[in-house]
């Protein structure tokens, strides 16, 4: 059955990167042209009944270590890299501040006793609002979020045709209605906006980590490496991260053991001891993104290619990424993402201050 549904226009800062941007670029053009100023609509096949099942999977780490966090130093170090794409750049050095980052992503487990606690629904969950989004029709606000799914068509394929706005996906049903987070405790949760995992993090006592410190923590003490394991390819040798092996995005070898996301931990930690710093999931951060860290920051951020959007820094790359299109499993690559706009391929982790988790450790007598 074919339906129309709603497409950010921001999907399309993802259908222009990578090293088939080139491939891409007229094709987006054209589309880009039937975009309105805040969202478009096409025709996209519907996704409930076939949709791919989701895999049930053993913890990769012990679960007692899920919710442990590490203590990083604070450090002079080379923030950025001059050899990849244009918004690492320029390399140059930055300091930051002591800190206190989890050890993995956050899991379905950890997100259902935030909900289970609080109530709180998310944003795909609910819809969008008629006040906020008063330009989009009705039956186009409905719960629902952005799923990947391999394009049938290999020739014909394109972007839009692998991002698709599924009714019904959310963080309990990744993939849509049909498919379910049933046995993956130990997974990444996904399908969260910024606004959700900002919430999660405030439930927790925490907050989310600046692009700054993600940065540092992911680089692992490795300053100015290419990867957070060094400068070894990261499909030389064992598998290093999960990212994707085979062209993007019509064949997924899944040599690295998973075709989608892995459970938290399944791969060798960094310099930092800190899991999954690279691929499985993009990451959100409390930064604004700017396409030039050397602009001054506002709040809002800034991409020229999602025009008045708000986008926040998203740092590690994930199980999407590929040799052959989006080289960002690398601790300085970064991408703008719409902080209302949740996909299967975005998590989170949560960052506290030292000195504040220091005096929770060691209270005062006179309180
Ligand atoms: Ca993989």
């Amino acid at each position: 059955m074919i339906r129309p549904l709603v497409v950010y226009v921001s999907i399309f800062r993802w259908f222009a990167q990578g090293g088939l941007r080139e491939l891409y670029s007229r094709h987006v053009t054209r589309l880009a042209k039937r975009i309105s100023a805040v969202v478009f609509s096409c025709l996209l096949a519907g996704c409930g009944s076939d949709l791919p099942s989701t895999q049930d999977g053993e913890a990769c780490l012990d679960p007692s270590r899920i919710g442990q966090s590490v203590v990083i130093a604070g450090a002079d170090f080379q923030l950025g890299d001059n050899r990849y794409y244009a918004d690492e750049r320029p390399a140059r050095r930055a300091t930051v501040a002591g800190f206190e980052i989890d050890l993995t992503e956050v899991t379905n487990r950890q997100f259902a006793a935030f909900v289970d606690s609080s109530g709180y629904k998310t944003d795909a969950e609910r819809g969008l609002s008629a006040d906020q989004y008063p330009d989009v029709p009705e039956e186009y606000r409905v719960p629902g979020s952005v799923v990947f799914l391999v394009p049938e068509n290999v020739t014909e394929a394109s972007p839009v045709d692998w991002w698709q706005f599924v009714k019904g996906a959310s963080w309990r049903h990744p993939l849509g209605p049909d498919s379910s987070i049933r046995g993956m405790d130990h997974y990444p949760v996904v399908q969260v906006t910024h606004a959700d995992a900002k919430a999660y993090a405030q439930w927790s006592g925490r907050r989310l980590p600046t692009e700054l410190e993600w940065e540092f923590a992911a680089r692992g003490g490795l300053d100015g490496a290419t990867y957070a394991w060094g400068n070894k390819p990261p499909h030389e040798g064992e598998p290093k991260a999960n990212t994707w092996q085979g062209h993007f995005p019509f064949k997924n070898l899944g040599d690295d053991g998973f075709s989608g996301a892995a459970p938290v931990g399944c791969f060798a930690p960094n310099g930092y001891g800190l899991l999954d710093m690279t691929g499985n999931l993009w990451e959100w951060t409390a930064t604004p993104y700017l396409v030039d860290r050397r602009m001054p920051s506002v709040e809002q951020g800034y991409d020229p290619s999602q025009p008045g959007v708000t986008v926040k820094t998203i740092k590690g790359g994930s199980f999407l990424c590929a040799d052959n299109y989006c080289q960002r499993y690398r601790p300085s690559a970064r991408q703008g993402q719409d902080v209302t706009l949740a996909s299967s391929h975005i998590g989170f982790r949560t960052a506290a201050n030292i000195e504040r988790l220091a005096l929770e450790v060691n209270p005062s007598t006179e309180q």
